[in-house]
């Protein structure tokens, strides 16, 4: 293979990755296979950031009940640019937020994301999200199957 022929297939292979990423948007989500059978995903809510630079946080109670372990290895929040799991650890005095491992979920499992531990950043967050509203945050599981609610959108001040 000359070097034309692989450097015009570096590029096919480059555009269809970028097209592959532009298209982890909200319609995919949206068509995705909806549910995971016993998962229930309750009291989900996003805090807006104070500074609108700064990233919103999500916060929901899971529960699951089905045969099958899952994995939590993803979350989309609609209406930020990126969003990635994170914890809280402690380190001397002081508090750390650490990147979340994906979540094991076990049947019986109860795990809720919540001020001061397991939480999700929404990254570069839509001015078009105001609080009282609602966005829907999907939780994407390691076999590919997605779950998604709608999130009750809080002020920064307001009750976490
Ligand atoms: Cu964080």
């Amino acid at each position: 293979m000359n070097s034309r022929i692989l450097a015009s297939a570096a590029l096919v292979l480059s555009t269809f990755g970028l097209a592959a990423c532009n298209n982890q948007s909200a319609e995919e989500v949206a068509e995705a296979p909806e549910g995971i059978t016993g998962l229930t995903i309750e009291n989900a809510r996003m805090i807006l950031p104070a500074v609108p630079a700064n990233p919103g946080v999500v916060y929901f109670d899971l529960s699951y009940a089905g045969e099958t372990p899952q994995t939590l290895s993803a979350v989309d929040v609609a209406g930020a640019e990126s969003a990635m799991m994170h914890d809280n650890i402690k380190e001397g005095d002081a508090m750390k937020m650490v990147p979340l491992e994906p979540v094991e979920l076990a049947k019986g499992a109860s795990v809720s994301f919540a001020a001061g531990g397991k939480h999700v950043m929404a990254m570069n967050v839509s001015p078009e999200l105001s609080a009282g509203g609602k966005t829907e945050v999907t939780l994407i599981f390691a076999t590919g199957d997605k779950q998604t609610v709608n999130a009750d959108i809080r002020a920064p001040g307001d009750a976490r």
